[in-house]
């Protein structure tokens, strides 16, 4: 009998590296440790010869990115003994604070704009016993909101605000690392308030300066169309997008974000809303791996600049999925081919199958 030490969470994995004591008493649910998939099918159709992983980080605990940061923000929360979190969301960050508090047994408080988060991270917020309050304006207004709570009330802010939520997202840049061995020549993600993509630098950069490689990534952030401050190079007070995990128009990291596209030598680029769709809908069909819109961008935007000679032939590229398809199941109902009706009867499925059959 061969025995694997029991996964127990980033934190455990990463102890030396992230900012927590010997006795620290440590809040997790197993997140990280996310697999690293290489595409097998749509470089084939694309016709270039692209070495492409995404990054599943929709199989963490509640389903996305989110939970790396989380077990750092609620771990030195509950340190500090706090007894409640607060957020502003456009979905994922309140699934996870949630799950996160109810581990804890602590309270957690999530803004969310109302009628524009997916259906999957309206039901976690709930179901984990978050008090939900659901504010008639977006998330930039939710996050401004939560900010002057902070300054007048007992409760930990769990947005990337908080520098622990970095420290832990940062993970994701050392397991990619030490996966490939070596890091990529390109890192593609979405971008909604820019702290992932910050993370995603601190982690590489900090194996890079440890001697562990000896390269970084060329960083390479997307935005949906309507929701494009990076693009526009100032806010955007109204965005829009079907991809309402990045409907944010009022990015927090600003100028970090800036900071990692100019030391990394990438860029920020928009995907449509079309775009975005058909992407999430080529990954499911073609390789089996299914997310949800906003995480669709990355490579959305990936294949774009490889067909466009961007991105070289010949490179390794990381995208990273930030969330599972399963959190917003309209938006995948809507854009796939009805279901087919027929009678329980054996000559009817077998008649309705014929077409279909290879
Ligand atoms: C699936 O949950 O901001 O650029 O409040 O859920 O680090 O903001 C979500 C963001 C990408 C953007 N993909 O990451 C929230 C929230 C998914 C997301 C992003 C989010 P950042």
């Amino acid at each position: 009998m061969v025995f694997r030490r029991r996964y127990t969470g980033l934190i455990d994995q990463y102890r030396d590296r992230l900012p927590v004591h010997d006795d620290t008493r440590i809040i997790s649910l197993g997140e990280g440790n996310t697999p690293l998939v290489r595409l097998n099918n749509i470089p084939k159709i694309l016709g270039k010869a692209i070495d492409v992983y995404v990054k599943y980080e929709g199989l963490n605990p509640t389903g996305s990115f989110k939970d790396r940061g989380m077990t750092m923000a609620v771990t030195r929360a509950v340190e500090e003994g706090s007894k409640a979190i607060i957020c502003a969301s456009t979905g994922n960050t309140s699934a996870s604070a949630a799950a996160y508090a109810a581990r804890a047994g602590i309270t957690a408080f999530v803004l969310i704009p109302e009628g524009k988060i997916a259906l999957g991270k309206l039901a976690q917020a709930m179901m984990h016993g978050a008090v939900v309050l659901q504010i008639q304006g977006n998330f930039d207004k939710g996050m401004q909101l939560v900010k002057d709570i902070g300054e007048t009330t007992p409760v930990t802010i769990v947005n990337s605000i908080n520098p622990f939520r970095l420290q832990g997202q940062k993970t994701a840049a050392f397991e990619i690392i030490e996966e490939l061995q070596a890091a990529p020549d390109y890192h593609c993600l979405p971008v909604g308030n820019a702290g992932n993509i910050t993370a995603h630098w601190i982690g590489y950069t900090e194996y890079y300066q440890h001697g562990l490689v000896n390269s970084r990534p060329i960083m390479l952030g997307y935005q949906a169309s309507g929701s494009a401050p990076f693009l526009r190079g100032k806010m955007v007070d109204h965005p829009e997008t079907v991809a309402t995990a990045i409907r944010i128009g009022h990015p927090q990291s600003w100028d970090k974000a800036w900071n990692v596209q100019k030391e990394s030598q990438g860029w920020f680029d928009e995907c449509t809303d079309e775009e975005i769709l058909a992407t999430q809908k080529l990954l499911a069909e073609q390789e089996g791996i299914f997310c949800e819109p906003a995480s669709a961008s990355s490579l959305a935007g990936a294949l774009r600049d490889v067909k466009q000679g961007k991105i070289p032939e010949g490179s390794k590229i990381v995208c990273t999925l930030t969330g599972h398809g399963l959190k917003d199941p309209d938006i995948a109902i809507k854009q796939s081919q009805e279901v087919i009706t027929v009678k329980a009867e054996l000559a009817e499925v077998q008649q309705a199958m014929t077409a279909y059959l290879k």
